[in-house]
């Protein structure tokens, strides 16, 4: 049976009412995204109809899910709303603190050592609040979502930005913020801009080497990173039909690196199949009862120009092969032109490593397909040329693929299976001699490839692309190696192909494990005590942000201008940080050291305008933090790309930098800014970047006046005495703007939580 069934059955109940009235309201066929949105609105059934892109709407997720790295932040913040019970079902995951080092039993029982304190405050606190734990090993979060929890038509938001797995399964699930998940946590509405729809009509059917990674790899080509910004991605046609669900959970998962809201598919066969593989017959009959409604309307589909704001066309028939990076997951080449590339660019053609699984590409027909390539090896006579590493996105994957002889077929090509946990997606990879910063290629099937991601080495150039292609590239030891149509020679010199992969769908002996490594949380959870010492480096208990004091910020030094790519990776770096995430001081001492200067194009290097000197950016914040002054810093176009990780707002917050004025925001991020009471602006006009000087002060001149759809000035002061006065735009509504003046919006939380109570 599965978990929460009465709560999805409540979802269906309510979904035809509510989804024919939307119809009315909207006055034309459906989405499934409008279909999920109207069926899950906070004030229940719908009475008017939304703009997309402009309204901002109440929703009531029906459930949320948090993962170890973040859900610190977010529970340190949900012991502030004062509750004794979380709203909602939700779910922590252990699997970003586990470092990929040795294989999966060494590394499991280190990071338990190591992280040990961690864990237990997770666990205590789930048990506490009715949360439900999931122990480190179990797998990884969207894995173990999309086999336990996920369900068609469902919706729910995560505390990591890859929750948008979860669209395999036919669900709208959104990655946010701790402190989003607190809102719903608490029982509150949780707030989205009305989204954009994104059609991407799939025609044609996988084939060959062609997996469904090759759709998403396609579309961040065209899309890019941030073409997806606000807007659901709704697949659909035969192509999406004929694919596996597994396969749809990975390229819903990969669309949070174009920016997208979420991705999503319309309700199959295919669904049906995995609820049943994965011991849920029980919401595929359900889901089968209210079918139409867990799909887009007939008309959407014959013609979707005209109700997606943009459609996208991919024929998977003709779709080939692609890699995309380094560097940037949208730098998308099709196998066939890859060495071409390669040489053109100056990257390196031989392989280092090929790392398979994650939580986006670890599905049994990913490992089996990648399987049926690493029993070509002996059979061929050929030798692996790169080393490899899987790591399996869940205990019930690692159990069912050992126990049918996959792991045995990759020991043969010297491969080490590393824990069921993020790993060497996240930094979490201590690689023999990546100190020596050489530069070297890898290519794995994860979803970023951002500097340093996976290794610490900011010479890795990493390489995206599907479990197979990586087997067959890991293989060949060639960067440029064409699977479709190179020849290798083997060991007695002949010259042969690998023949295409095969594999299954779901194991025909079905999932199987011993432990799946769950702990239900206690049913009165009062007594249960949650202790934070005082003393320890890696939890902090919170203090409170302070209030605007309601004048005009001024004096405001640059802290940085960041050039070109700045992500949540280069504003909060991941790896050896991760110990720090439960300890916002600490973790401070991570801040923005990834960002490129643009003064000097060098990292972790700023001036300090108080002295001259340069030092690093979280020492010359605290300097300024010392000296009372406050600090903005600026930045180019997709800032705070990638995680949802909220110590990238809640660091320069406790660091005293009070603005981040950009050229454009990444969704979650931009979120994450607001909450943390800070102001998140845009620039009027892009090009006044290029105004912004070292030695530049900042003088907001009409905050007082701060309020929805309107610009707000700022003087830039030059170190000559000149003066630019620019005009920036934000997107705060009444509600948000009551966060930056409560000095956040768990403030606001808190404040009516202690009334409630008193
Ligand atoms: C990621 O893939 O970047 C992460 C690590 O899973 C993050 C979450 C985090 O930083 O803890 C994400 O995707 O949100
Ligand atoms: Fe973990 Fe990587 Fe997936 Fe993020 S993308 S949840 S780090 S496996």
């Amino acid at each position: 049976m599965a978990f929460d069934i009465e709560m999805i059955k409540k979802v269906y109940e309510n979904m035809a009412e509510r989804v024919d009235k939307a119809r009315d309201l909207v006055g034309r066929p459906l989405t499934l995204s409008e279909k999920i949105l109207y069926s899950h609105l906070w004030e229940g059934t719908p009475s008017q109809a939304f703009t997309r892109g402009k309204d901002y709407v109440d929703f009531a997720p029906d459930r949320v899910a948090c993962q170890d790295a973040t859900a610190q932040m977010a529970l340190l913040q949900f012991m502030h709303a004062g509750k004794a019970k979380v709203a909602v079902p939700t779910t922590v995951h252990c699997d970003h603190l586990i470092q990929a080092k040795v294989d999966a039993r060494t590394d499991l029982k280190r990071a338990k050592e190591q992280s040990n304190e961690v864990f237990d405050f997770l666990s205590s606190i789930s048990n506490k609040y009715g949360i439900g734990f999931w122990k480190p090993g179990a797998g990884i979060i969207h894995q173990v979502v999309l086999e336990n929890y996920a369900f068609p038509g469902g919706m729910m938001i995560g505390t990591d930005s890859h929750t948008v797995n979860a669209g395999g399964l036919g669900m709208l699930a959104i990655g946010v913020g701790g402190a989003d998940a607190v809102d719903v946590m608490s029982g509150m509405a949780w707030e989205l801009k009305f989204p954009k729809l994104i059609g991407v009509h799939l025609t044609g059917k996988l084939s060959g080497w062609t997996a469904p990674k090759d759709v998403i790899l396609k579309v961040a080509g065209i899309l890019t990173v941030k073409g997806g910004t606000g807007a659901v991605i709704e697949y659909f046609g035969e192509g999406a039909k004929a694919m596996s669900c597994t396969g749809k959970g990975t390229i819903c998962n990969m669309g949070a690196e174009v920016g997208a809201t979420t991705s999503t598919f319309g309700y199959d066969d295919s669904m049906d199949r995995y609820l049943r593989a994965t011991n849920r017959a029980d919401v595929a009959d359900a889901a089968n009862a209210v079918k139409q409604y867990l799909t887009g309307d007939d008309e959407v589909y014959a013609n979707p120009e005209q109700y997606f704001d943009q459609v996208i066309e991919i024929n998977l028939s003709e779709l080939e092969p692609h890699l995309n990076g380094p560097f940037t997951p949208d730098l998308a080449t099709p196998i066939s032109k890859m060495r071409e590339e390669a040489e053109k660019n100056d990257w390196p053609l031989q392989i280092q490593v090929g790392l398979i699984g994650s939580c986006t590409n670890s599905s049994y027909e990913d490992i089996s397909r990648s399987a049926s390539l690493a029993k070509q090896v002996a059979e061929k006579k050929l030798k692996t040329k790169a080393q490899f590493t899987i790591t399996p996105g869940s205990e019930v994957v690692r159990y069912t693929i050992e126990r049918d002889g996959f792991i045995d077929t990759f020991d043969k090509i010297g491969a080490t299976v590393f824990a069921n946990a993020c790993g060497p997606c996240i930094g979490m990879w201590d690689r023999e001699g990546a100190e020596k910063e050489e530069r070297n290629t890898i290519v794995h099937s994860f979803n970023r490839n951002f500097s340093k991601r996976a290794d610490g080495n900011p010479n890795t150039l990493a390489f995206v692309g599907s479990p197979e292609l990586v087997t067959a590239l890991a293989i060949a030891g060639d960067l440029g190696f064409n699977p479709i149509t190179d020849k290798l020679i083997n060991e007695d010199g002949e010259e042969v192909m690998l023949d295409e992969p095969t594999g299954n769908e779901l194991p025909p002996k079905g999932f199987d494990a011993e432990d799946p490594g769950y702990q239900a949380p206690a049913a009165d959870g009062s007594s249960v005590q949650v202790v934070v010492s005082p003393t320890s480096e890696r939890l902090e208990l919170l203090a409170p942000f302070t209030p605007w004091n309601g004048e005009n910020i001024v004096g405001a030094k640059l802290l940085i201008k960041a050039f070109g790519k700045c992500t949540t990776d280069h504003i909060s770096m991941a790896g050896p940080w991760l110990r720090f995430r439960g300890h916002l001081d600490n973790i401070s001492n991570n801040m923005l050291i990834g960002a490129v200067n643009a003064f000097n194009q060098k990292t972790n290097n700023v001036k300090n305008q108080l002295t001259g000197a340069y030092d690093a950016v979280p020492a010359t914040a605290r300097a300024y933090k010392a000296a009372g002054i406050p600090t903005i810093v600026v930045g180019d176009h997709n800032y705070g790309e990638g995680s949802s990780r909220e110590h990238a707002a809640m660091e320069p917050r406790h660091l005293g930098v009070k603005a981040v004025l950009v050229k454009s925001f990444a969704r979650i991020h931009e979120t994450n800014l607001k909450k943390q009471g800070m102001l998140a602006l845009t620039f009027a006009n892009e090009a006044d970047y290029d105004l912004i000087q070292e030695n530049d002060t900042f003088n907001f001149t009409d905050l007082k006046e701060f309020a929805p759809n309107r610009q707000l000035t700022l003087e830039v002061i030059h170190d000559n005495g000149t003066k630019d006065t620019i005009l920036v735009n934000h997107s705060y509504n009444e509600g948000q703007i009551g966060w930056f003046v409560a000095g956040s919006a768990l403030n606001l939380i808190a404040a009516a939580g202690a009334k409630a109570n008193a």
